[in-house]
């Protein structure tokens, strides 16, 4: 049976557009308390007012760069004096940024943001919110990884390699936490509609736009639907890992594409 909110404290990372956005949504709807964090503050006020129209309550909303450290120790302290205690985390912050093979054109400023961001910057959240969720006594840790931690493709290899990096720590962190109130899992979406192409090729929408072209993604919402569920179990239930990935596509380079078919 399902325990919904029941007033407890969620924060989400990277909630100014897509997979955070509607997360943040799917939780309001669900009765849960939030606290959410971006870069961009204009796109995090609007969710900020969705929010508030869904709860009739605004919910706590700061600037959070998980690349930054002090950025991040601001953001949690905020939480914890705002609402006292936290009880979900869905480090769902994160990019992919160019398709660059291992070579010498590789961009290695690319690299390292996605380094510091999918990894650096879960890690970062996650070590300063640990204590907090074990003391809640009904913890959750979500992290939100990908098809691409489960499978390497040409053009990927840094960013399959953040997506690895976050299926090892979803696993050891499983492994540290048994045997306290805190609950681990890992979503882990294929192709979904977001910013995410668009920003993985630098701002050109057209060529975001070819990614799914012929086919149908996923939506933000299916992810978050994914992610409400999952936090919404008894808390004697983890669900470890869940792929979803649309019916078109069989993995990170075969799809089905309207128009081309054999
Ligand atoms: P979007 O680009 O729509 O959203 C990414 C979010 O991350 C934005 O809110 C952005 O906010 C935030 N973000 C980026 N950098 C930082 C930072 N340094 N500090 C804080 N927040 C940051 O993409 P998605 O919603 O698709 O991506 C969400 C997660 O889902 C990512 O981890 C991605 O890897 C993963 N994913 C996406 C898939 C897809 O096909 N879309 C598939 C599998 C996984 P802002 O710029 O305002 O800081
Ligand atoms: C996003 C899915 O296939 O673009 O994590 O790497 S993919």
């Amino acid at each position: 049976m399902a325990i919904k909110g029941q007033g407890r404290v969620a924060i989400v990372t990277g909630a100014s557009s897509g997979i955070g956005r509607a997360t943040a949504v799917g939780f309001a709807e669900a009765g849960f308390q939030l606290a959410i964090g971006a870069r961009r503050a204009e796109k995090l006020q609007a969710v900020v007012e969705e929010l508030t129209n869904i709860t009739g309550h605004a919910p706590l909303a700061a600037p959070l760069d998980v690349t930054s450290t002090e950025s991040v120790e601001a953001f949690v302290s905020g939480v914890i004096e705002h609402y006292g205690k936290v009880n979900v985390l869905v480090n769902n912050a994160g990019k992919a940024l160019g398709v660059d093979y291992i070579d010498e054109r590789a961009n290695e400023d690319d690299w390292e943001t996605m380094l510091d961001t999918n990894v650096m910057g879960l890690l970062r959240m996650t070590k300063r919110l640990v204590p907090h969720l074990v003391e809640s006594g009904d913890g959750h840790i979500i992290n939100i990884g990908s098809t691409a931690g489960h499978e390497a493709y040409a053009g990927g290899g840094v960013y399959c390699a953040t997506k690895f990096a976050v299926r090892a720590i979803t696993g050891a962190l499983r492994q540290e936490l048994l045997g306290k109130p805190v609950r681990i899992s890992s979503i882990d979406p294929g192709m979904v509609e977001t910013e995410f192409s668009v920003v993985r090729y630098h701002g050109d929408s057209e060529r975001a736009a070819q990614v799914y072209e012929g086919l149908r993604p996923l939506t933000a919402e299916d992810i978050a639907d994914a992610i409400v569920y999952t936090a919404t179990r008894p808390h004697h239930v983890n669900i470890d890992t869940m792929i979803l990935k649309p019916i078109d596509q069989a993995d990170a380079k075969r799809v089905a594409r309207k128009g081309q078919e054999d």
